[in-house]
């Protein structure tokens, strides 16, 4: 297999959703990022595409309400998914859009990988390993992202990185997880590396040319 590496600065914004229903046709293929709210998943995306305000970031939890979808180039998406778990939503938001994730990750055919980011000092909650398993169970491969590695020294760092990776190994699924900084620019080419190798693959291809 041939790795194209693809220029993720070129990465445009397309269009926001107020749910999974109102996204573009599931042409195409796309890659998600989920994550509890204020993991950092605007911030991983605007570090990915060297852009400082593509998907919109804020220390205010619950910011990204819409889905927003980015284009990197012809038929290859990204998506920034409203992040979950965000205690001020009333239960029956927070169930509604429980069950939206589930039924994305389980209907949308163009979707060939996630990233799940989770808060370095705060991993594996509840939603997240549902989201995991989802995506386990889908067969859509995953990658971790531990963010914020900033805030902890390396010692800590990596006790975390090897208790999680030991945590999802039993799973059983495609699970790749790293550690991730924003502003310190850890972990971008993990990410890079496997975007590049989810969007090269075979059935990738076949399904953007056809
Ligand atoms: N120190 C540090 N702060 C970060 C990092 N990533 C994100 N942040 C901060 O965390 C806060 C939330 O980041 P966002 O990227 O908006 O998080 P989000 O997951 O998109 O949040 P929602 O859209 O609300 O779901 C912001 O204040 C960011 O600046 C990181 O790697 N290190
Ligand atoms: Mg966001």
């Amino acid at each position: 297999m041939t790795i194209k590496n693809h220029n993720y600065h070129m990465t445009r914004f397309i269009t926001s959703a107020p749910d999974i229903r109102h996204l573009p046709q599931d042409l195409g293929i796309e890659v998600a990022f989920a994550g509890r709210s204020n993991a950092g998943k605007s911030s991983a995306l605007n570090a990915l595409t060297k852009q400082k305000s593509l998907a919109r970031t804020s220390k205010t939890p619950g910011r990204t309400q819409l889905i927003n979808l980015f284009e990197v180039e012809e038929g290859i998406h990204l998506v920034d998914l409203p992040g979950y778990g965000y205690a001020e939503v009333p239960e029956e938001m927070k169930r509604k859009w429980q069950k939206a994730l589930g039924e994305y990750l389980q209907k949308r055919e163009c979707l060939i990988g996630l990233v799940v980011l989770m808060d370095i000092r705060h991993p594996l909650k509840d939603l997240d390993q549902q989201m995991i398993q989802w995506a386990v169970a889908m067969h859509v491969p995953v990658i971790v992202l531990l963010t914020k590695a900033d805030k902890l020294a390396s010692g800590a760092r990596k006790s975390q990185l090897n208790k999680v990776r030991e945590e999802l190994a039993a799973l059983n699924g495609d699970i790749q997880v790293e550690y991730f900084s924003a502003p310190k620019k850890i972990g971008i080419d993990k990410l890079q590396q496997k975007l590049d190798m989810w969007f090269s693959q075979p059935t990738a291809q076949i399904e953007n040319n056809s």
